[in-house]
């Protein structure tokens, strides 16, 4: 299929592949124009025709080589019935978690749920726009879920491990790991090409709880994905050690948030690597931000490497400077 797939399986590429994390969202006057006019946001990724046209919005400016869904990793805490709605300048808010009903939601009842999604997935694989490039589907990872349902809002507002106390948290865990399961499985069947794991909120786990809640969940979840003969690649945001992470979980691509050095990394880590360019770079004036990424460029020169970002695109970025950095990028030499 695509540069992507091609270099994470070790093909040669004529070009660095190129996508970013929210390349379609609110830096795009072409999306903020579709949101102002559909303000439920739930609703909104589950409108097969506009979540299409906001997935290829980024292709049309852009020559990139993949496609992230126009989805969210919070439609799995809402197809199990737990209450969520977006708020202007809040973010996401949900309601009581209620494990016992939960663990009773069936299959069926979640994939009707998200069958919209699975529509879009669909359509998107078949635009002529997508020819020879990637369909990336995605799920969060099961930690970073947890916090969501558990905390109720965003951790960045406030977040306390204790949260985790007095719960069925294993009932609850498992219940996450076979819904994921069925959500990748469905996007796979649709025609994602790649699945992206997001575990933005790994860096809050204390060291002694990795085994549980992230090693153990989501190196079931990466080994499931590759048995549908798809790849899989992993963004454990804010963690410590990205080897040791690489070693349990054995994805095929690894992505590095913007606090990873990549001098030291890529002496560490074998399969390939994605990202690292911290977000606010492209807030800078032309000069300074090329220079950021060839940093990146120079150091992963002799490697697989797939450009992409430390995390998710700016709400303040200016599509311009998206565009010079991607022409720049593709004919890095
Ligand atoms: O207009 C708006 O206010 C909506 C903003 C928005 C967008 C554009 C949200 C709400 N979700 C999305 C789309 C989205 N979410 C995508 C689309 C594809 C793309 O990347 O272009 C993806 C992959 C996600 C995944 C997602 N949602 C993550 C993981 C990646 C990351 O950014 O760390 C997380 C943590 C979420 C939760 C979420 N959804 C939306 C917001 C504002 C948040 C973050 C809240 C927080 O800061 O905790």
């Amino acid at each position: 299929m695509g540069l992507l797939k091609d270099c994470i399986n070790n093909k040669e590429t004529n070009t660095i592949p190129i996508w970013f994390m929210r390349q379609a969202g609110r830096y795009l006057p072409e999306f903020r124009d579709i949101r102002s006019k559909n303000i439920d946001f739930i609703k909104l990724c589950l409108n097969p025709d506009l979540s299409k046209e906001i997935t290829l919005q980024p292709l049309k400016r852009f020559n990139i080589d993949a496609a992230i869904i126009f989805s969210d990793i919070l439609l799995i805490p809402y197809a199990l019935g737990q209450k969520l709605k977006f708020e202007k300048n809040f973010g996401p808010k949900l309601g009581d978690l209620d494990i016992e009903r939960i663990v009773n939601i069936t299959d069926q009842e979640i994939l009707e749920k998200l069958e919209p999604v699975y529509k879009l997935v669909n359509t998107t694989s078949n635009d002529l726009l997508l020819n020879n490039k990637d369909l990336i589907g995605f799920i969060g990872a099961p930690w970073t879920l947890m916090v969501y349902m558990l905390n109720k809002k965003s951790p960045k507002r406030d977040f306390n491990l204790e949260i985790f106390n007095n719960i069925n948290k294993n009932k609850l865990l498992e219940k996450i790991i076979q819904t994921q399961k069925l959500h990748i499985k469905k996007q796979v069947e649709n025609g994602a090409s790649i699945i992206q794991i997001f575990d933005s909120w790994a860096g809050l786990l204390d060291d002694k709880y990795f085994s549980e809640y992230i090693y153990n969940p989501t190196k079931e979840l990466v080994k499931y994905v590759k048995s549908l003969g798809v790849e899989v690649i992993c963004f454990p945001r804010g963690i410590k050690n990205y080897k040791e992470y690489s070693d349990k979980i054995e994805p095929n691509a690894i992505s590095i948030d913007y606090e990873v050095d990549p001098n030291i990394i890529t002496n560490q880590i074998n399969i390939p690597i994605q990202g690292g360019l911290d977000p606010k770079c492209l807030l800078l004036d032309e000069k300074e931000m090329l220079n950021n990424a060839k940093k990146y460029l120079e150091i992963f020169k002799n490697r697989q490497y797939i450009f992409n970002l430390g995390h998710g695109m700016l709400p303040e970025t200016n599509p311009n400077n998206v565009k010079l950095l991607v022409d720049f990028v593709k004919s890095y030499k």
